[in-house]
């Protein structure tokens, strides 16, 4: 017999407030209702056109650079351009470790110490060929909707590329270890609007369910993360978090 919603909420509230190691897991459905489009949305405009599956591969940005790179210089003016939402607000009021899948800025913004960032930042660009630090964009900037060329590094001449991870490339080390190791130690997890079809981000809440740590889920629709729950909360982050972390 599953609890009703009132009472689910109540008991996802009671175990984050006895929570003494909190880690809360977040993809694109944690700034949704900031104004920044899931992964897995539709894309709009001109992006419509596309699938976002099919431009985060270092292949497409072999390709076609000017391509990748204004779809994500277009993503990077878009979140400059908005705000944390009341979800951020109340993970950032809690002591807990944030591990995020996404590349926006939102978690810090709202006050969040030290998020680990999973798949990169649209922040960091940095040079395709010799790795090295291609210096933060410029704030602003055009808002247009479509190819942009790349800057080229000043050391080696190669292109610019966004400071993202692509399928087929590695997490980074330092990140994914912070995060396997918090979620091993955490009492609860809490996790929030990812569709947990990535890896090895999706891996990260069975590591804490099999460690016989308590892992709730935010998330308006059924996830593949849902057997490993011990509460499934069927709604926005924004609306949600605010009721369940205090
Ligand atoms: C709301 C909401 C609201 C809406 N409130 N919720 C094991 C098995 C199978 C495959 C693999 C495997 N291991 C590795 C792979 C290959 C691959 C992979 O996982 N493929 C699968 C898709 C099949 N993984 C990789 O390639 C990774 N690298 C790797 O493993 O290296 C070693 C290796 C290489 C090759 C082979 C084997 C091993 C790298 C993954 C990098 C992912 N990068 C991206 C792009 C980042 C830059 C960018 O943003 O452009 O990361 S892809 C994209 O997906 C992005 C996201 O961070 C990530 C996850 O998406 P997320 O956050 O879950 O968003 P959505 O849109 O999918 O879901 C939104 C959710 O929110 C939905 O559930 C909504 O219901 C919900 N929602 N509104 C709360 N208001
Ligand atoms: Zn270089």
């Amino acid at each position: 017999e599953p609890l009703s919603e009132p009472a689910q909420l109540r008991a996802a509230a009671a175990l984050i407030a006895g929570a003494e190691r909190l880690v809360v897991l977040t993809g694109a459905g944690m700034s949704a209702e900031s104004g920044v489009p899931t992964f897995r949305d539709a894309l709009t405009g001109l992006w419509a056109r596309y699938d976002a599956q099919a431009l985060a591969t270092p292949e497409a940005f072999e390709q076609d650079p000017a391509l990748v790179w204004g779809w994500y210089e277009w993503r990077r003016e878009l979140v400059e351009r908005v705000g944390p939402n009341a979800g951020h607000e109340a993970v950032a009021r809690r002591d807990a470790v944030v591990i995020t899948q996404n590349v926006d800025d939102l978690h810090e913004r709202a006050g969040s110490k030290n998020p680990i960032h999973l798949h990169g930042s649209l922040f960091t660009p940095r040079c395709s060929g010799c790795g090295r630090a291609a210096g933060a964009p410029a704030v602003g900037g055009a808002g247009t909707e479509g190819p942009r060329t790349p800057p080229s590094c000043e050391h080696c001449q190669s292109l610019v590329r966004p400071g993202v991870v692509w399928f087929g490339e590695s997490l980074p080390v330092d990140a994914l270890e912070k995060a396997v190791e918090a979620a091993a130690n955490a009492d609860v997890l809490v996790t929030v609007g990812t569709s947990g079809v990535v890896h090895p981000a999706a891996e990260i809440p069975q590591v804490t369910a099999k460690l016989g740590g308590t892992v709730i889920q935010v998330n308006p629709q059924p996830t593949p993360l849902d057997p490993f729950c011990a509460v499934n909360l069927r709604g926005p982050a924004a609306t949600v978090l605010p009721e369940i972390i205090r």
